[in-house]
């Protein structure tokens, strides 16, 4: 695109981050000052995110997840959040480097010796991640690169002499295998194969396990293409005296070639280099899972040469240009252009295309997640809420989860009873259709494995009178154990409390399906449906409107929550966006929302999810409130939160605080900022920590969790929001809403197979007015459109 507008504020100049390559990448040029940074990357099977000091953690589907690099000593716990397994000593990849002559050592990227390197860069991709460390006039250049359709990690290593004399010195890989099993684990280097194999067992004590995990991939490899000229696969002998920071396998002139007897593994190799000045050598490994010798040795000949890691880049590059997304913005903001053009679609597809690396998806998470698809690839949004329909109950309720794959089962959280699953679908249909207009979908068959054939229509029909049947005297709605705030699980676990949130958001997912009724001339459906949403809206006035804001709920023992009465959490983000969404609030109650929000959940990270954050067990709220004060669900600026407020923001037209909340979800451009994150903007994390008040150092501080809920949201909020260019049945609307102080923007928009190149421009009218393609339009929208046409819109906003 050219530049139409001059960009203010910029970071090119920042010289500890900066984005290189027009922003498709992002480097850091410091090991410490934001020691927990990292990217990630993903393919169909496995997903990895390492730190910019080379830590990292990894995730493969065998179909269930599973870890091929387990902590030292640590065992696995189910869920992990990646700020905190940082400090639990998580695996790395590490490359120690040792002088011969000297004797002094320094490791890449910068664990676990944690010398001061001369020159650092951590530089984050779509599609690798790599690093460059200068230290002893020695260059150490790393790359990090996934095939599409395997797991494995495809390192290059290049190490290059940059004094002006010749150099002997060793260089050793050490990758952590860690901890595999209590029942059987060991190591051994291979000569057959080229590397250090690592062999466990899979623990487990039923019967019928046995057979489950009989075929897992219980091996992890090192291949290297160039043979080493020694190894170790013991870690403790490796490590011995010295501690991880002076090995004593590196301080011996040789590792040992010990192999592991039930013992922790690792993958440790050296190479003894004798380098001219300007000399440079580079060697490639796979390290990966693996169910046995053959399929090592298969992996090896696919992947382990030159032309087998350039052919596998390339497929990856394909790959991740599929999820390119149907938006290139160009504002006042760079650092926003930025983010939205190159990461924000690739974190919306990673969601879309392998449903966080689950085989049983939480219902709301696979249905929002495919709501970001309809604007990648609606063709896959589309198969899975058929999909997800398919799994209906009887009754019309949504499970919990999702089962993805033929023998997946419900797991953890998917056995907690959450009340709020059947909102998702009409929700986030409405997303699809606006954005496809396949009203088709609605009466595709979908049948359920009770026998029953019904439309896509039909189910969710089914859906909406669930929601409404599930309600209490007062018409409020159950919340069981949970709604869209899992931790929230003793409200109403014994049968009668109610969620504040649920019933607006009932009520508004029952107005979206009036729309959809009256849309298809099924009127006595739209009335039946609309009159349910008034009536829950009206219960909520009556019960829940606590003079400025709406309760959260209402527990077991008739105690009202999340009102002016509460110490801790006193106001609650969700329960006021989704009233402006559903219509629930009046205009004189609107204002006086938004200034308690304003006044009492806005922070310089993002608005946080409620205020204050609760400091111990409250029994009658449950899970959450034992929660770390600020963090996650107990008063983070918890992103998935806050972009329902900036989405509803939209749709009531405050146009300023939308742009507020949604820019503040992008880590920097200010120095200050990215420092007291400590993430680099390549994506939205869940969370940033909250309790502003409580707890400012560690404030806006990143969970670095990139699996959210967010990032379909924020996609939706800012094509059809800020951006203004939402579908509907017959074509395309076009409602820009600029923040105050912008003179204009620019977008190119996919839409429905053809182009529209859009300029807009405040100008002196009184409502939007389009130009197309130099003609003048009645109404600020597009009908008619011809797939592969290129349309020019020129549009002035008052
Ligand atoms: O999980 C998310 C869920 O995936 O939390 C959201 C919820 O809407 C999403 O469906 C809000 O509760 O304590 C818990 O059980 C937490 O709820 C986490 O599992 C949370 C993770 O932090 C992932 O974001």
């Amino acid at each position: 695109m050219t530049a139409i507008i001059t960009n203010t504020d910029t970071n090119e100049g920042n010289p500890m981050l900066r984005p290189t390559d027009d922003g498709t990448r992002y480097e850091l040029a410091s090991p410490t000052a934001m020691p927990q940074a990292g990217g990630f990357l993903w393919n169909r099977r496995m997903m990895i995110q390492l730190t910019c000091r080379g830590y990292a953690t990894a995730q493969f589907m065998q179909p269930e997840p599973a870890k091929y690099a387990h902590a030292p000593n640590l065992e696995a716990k189910s869920f992990m959040q990646p700020e905190q397994a940082y400090y639990a000593h998580h695996p790395g990849r590490f490359f120690y480097v040792k002088d011969e002559d000297t004797g002094e050592i320094f490791s890449a990227p910068h664990e676990p010796v944690r010398a001061q390197p001369d020159r650092f860069a951590f530089s984050v991709g779509q599609a690798d991640i790599a690093w460059t460390v200068e230290k002893l006039g020695i260059r150490i250049a790393l790359r990090l690169a996934l095939p599409t359709d395997d797991v494995a990690e495809l390192w290059t290593l290049a190490v290059d002499n940059l004094s002006d004399r010749p150099r002997r010195i060793s260089v050793y890989p050490y990758f952590t295998v860690g901890y595999m099993s209590w029942m059987n684990q060991s190591a051994e280097y291979r000569a057959d194969l080229g590397g250090i194999v690592a062999s466990s067992v899979t623990p487990y004590q039923k019967l019928q396990d046995y057979f489950k995990n009989k075929d897992l991939k219980d091996k992890t490899y090192l291949l290297c293409e160039t043979a080493p000229d020694a190894w170790e696969a013991c870690q403790a002998h490796f490590e011995g005296e010295g501690g991880l920071h002076a090995p004593d396998g590196v301080r011996a002139p040789l590792l040992a070639g010990g192999d592991a007897r039930y013992e922790t593994p690792v993958a440790a190799v050296q190479y003894r280099l004798e380098l001219a000045p300007a000399q440079s050598a580079t060697r490639r490994f796979l390290f990966g899972p693996a169910k046995d010798d053959a399929e090592i040795a298969a992996m090896r000949t696919r992947y382990l040469s030159e032309e087998g890691f350039a052919s596998a880049a390339r497929d990856y590059a394909a790959y991740v240009a599929q999820g390119a997304g149907c938006i290139r913005v160009e504002t006042p903001d760079a650092e926003f252009d930025n983010f939205v053009n190159h990461w924000l679609a690739r974190q919306v597809f990673y969601h879309g295309d392998v449903n966080r690396l689950s085989t049983d998806p939480q219902t709301r998470n696979y249905l929002q997640d495919n709501m970001g698809m309809a604007f990648v690839k609606p063709a896959v949004a589309r198969a899975a809420f058929l999909h997800a329909l398919s799994q209906q109950e009887a009754s019309g309720a949504m499970p919990d989860g999702i089962l993805l794959f033929e023998g997946a089962e419900l797991k953890y959280i998917n056995q907690i009873p959450h009340t709020d699953h059947c909102v998702w679908l009409p929700v986030c249909l409405r997303a699809y259709l606006d954005e496809t207009g396949d009203m088709a979908i609605l009466d595709a068959p979908v049948a359920t494995h009770d026998g029953t054939t019904l439309s896509a229509f039909e189910r969710i029909s089914r859906a909406m009178d669930w929601l409404l049947h599930k309600r209490d005297e007062r018409g409020l709605s159950y919340i069981e154990q949970g709604d869209w705030c899992d931790p929230m699980n003793m409200v109403g676990w014994k049968g009668r409390g109610v969620s504040g949130w649920l019933t607006v958001a009932a009520a508004y997912a029952l107005n979206l399906w009036a729309d959809v009724c009256a849309a298809r001339g099924d009127t006595v459906r739209a009335d039946h449906f609309r009159a349910g949403a008034a009536d829950m809206n009206a219960s909520a006035n009556r019960h829940l409107w606590d003079g400025d804001w709406y309760a959260r709920g209402i527990t077991d023992d008739d105690v009202k929550f999340g009102v002016a009465a509460d110490k801790e959490g006193r106001i609650y983000l969700n329960p006021q966006s989704w009233a402006f969404l559903a219509g629930t609030a009046d205009e004189t109650q609107r204002a006086r929302m938004l200034a308690q929000v304003d006044a009492q959940l806005d922070t310089p990270y993002g608005v946080q999810m409620f205020a204050p954050p609760y400091s111990a067990m409250r029994e009658d709220v449950g899970r959450v409130t034992q929660k770390h004060p600020g963090s996650a669900e107990n008063g983070a600026v918890y992103n998935h939160a806050s972009v329902f407020y900036i989405y509803s923001l939209y749709t009531i037209g405050e146009t300023d605080r939308a742009w507020n909340a949604l820019h503040k979800m992008i880590p920097g451009p200010a120095e200050a900022d990215y420092l007291q994150r400590g993430q680099l903007p390549v994506f939205i994390p869940n969370y940033y920590r909250g309790a502003w008040k409580e707890y400012p150092r560690t404030a806006g501080r990143s969970s670095q969790l990139f699996n959210t809920g967010t990032v379909s949201w924020v996609y939706r909020s800012i094509i059809e929001g800020l951006c203004g260019l939402k579908g509907d049945a017959d074509g395309l609307t076009v409602h820009p809403q600029l923040p105050a102080g912008w003179p204009g923007m620019r977008i190119v928009r996919e839409f429905r197979g053809a182009r529209f190149d859009v300029t807009v421009k405040r100008g002196p009218v009184d409502s939007v007015t389009v130009h197309a393609d130099g003609v003048r339009c009645d109404t600020a929208r597009i009908d008619g459109i011809e797939p592969g046409r290129t349309y020019l819109l020129e549009v002035v906003v008052p």
